[in-house]
């Protein structure tokens, strides 16, 4: 076969050796927070300072993580695989670049980004949001985080799903399965063929639907299976 078209899909657990908390391990974010409260446009409308703070904290926090095995071999297989590499990420850190991914797909947004809702244009968010900051475009106090919460559509669905019915492989590395769209990426890839890994610390939600999957951190079964599709 000409080199395989792969499709990746990361999770909160290829941050978490960063330090970077997940939502839904033991003392995750939606432990301290209700999603509800949080990551919905419901929320933001509620109580904006809270859903700003929320995403300051994680906004400094992710500035001060530094990238892991895991992003690094990753970047590296992007680099040097000689077929289409498309990573698309749940994440709304920014690990996978500092880890030297050149084109990573947000599709729940990111922290550096900021959106007007008004008239939605983007710019590089300060590190400390404030509620009610004006666009810089259409200078109404209408800026929020450039987050996709629950309920609303997530980012490039068209450029994922293109990339997803060309998959000969698609991997998903660190996502307990639990939020749609990005769990059900793993039936369209099987629909088109594509082999199906999920490499996971604990079994995701829908790990019944891989052909294969590999337990362990992901600064270790990453990097090993790196090595795998390089041939070195
Ligand atoms: C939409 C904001 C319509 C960013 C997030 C009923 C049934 C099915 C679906 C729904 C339903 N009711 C509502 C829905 C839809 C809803 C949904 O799926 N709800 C779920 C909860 C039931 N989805 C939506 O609303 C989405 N929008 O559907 O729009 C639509 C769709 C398509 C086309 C047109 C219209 C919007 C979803 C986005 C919501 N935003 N967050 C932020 O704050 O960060 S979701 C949030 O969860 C994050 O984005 C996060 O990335 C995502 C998924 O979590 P995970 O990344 O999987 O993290 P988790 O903690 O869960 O798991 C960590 C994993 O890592 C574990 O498996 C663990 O074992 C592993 N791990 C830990 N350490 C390590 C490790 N692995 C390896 N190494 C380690 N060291």
């Amino acid at each position: 076969m000409a080199s395989p078209s792969i499709v990746i899909l990361t999770g909160a657990g290829i941050s978490a050796e960063s330090g970077l908390g997940t939502f839904r391990d033991e003392g995750g974010l939606w432990a301290q927070h209700r999603i509800e409260d949080v990551a919905t446009p419901e929320g933001f409308a509620r109580n904006p300072q809270l859903v700003v703070d929320f995403y300051n904290a994680r906004r400094r926090q992710a500035a001060e993580a530094v990238p892991n095995a895991a992003h690094e071999a990753l970047a590296r297989l992007e680099a040097e695989h000689a077929g289409n590499v498309t990573l698309v990420t749940q994440n709304v850190d920014d690990l996978h670049e500092k880890g030297g991914s050149q084109n990573v797909v947000h599709m729940h947004g990111a922290l550096n980004s900021a959106l007007c809702a008004a008239c939605a244009h983007r710019w590089p968010a300060p590190l400390k949001m404030q509620v009610g900051a004006l666009c810089p475009k259409c200078a109404t106090p209408t800026a929020r985080p450039d987050i996709v919460w629950f309920g609303e559509i997530p980012y490039q669905m068209e450029r994922i799903e293109q990339a997803l019915t060309r998959a000969d492989i698609f991997v998903a590395i660190g996502t307990s399965g639990n939020v749609y769209p990005a769990a059900g990426f793993v039936q369209l890839a099987t629909h088109v063929g594509a082999h199906t890994v999920e490499m996971n610390l604990d079994p995701g939600e829908n790990v019944s639907l891989f052909a294969e999957a590999r337990a362990g951190k992901a600064s270790e079964t990453v990097p090993a299976w790196v090595k795998e599709v390089l041939g070195s």
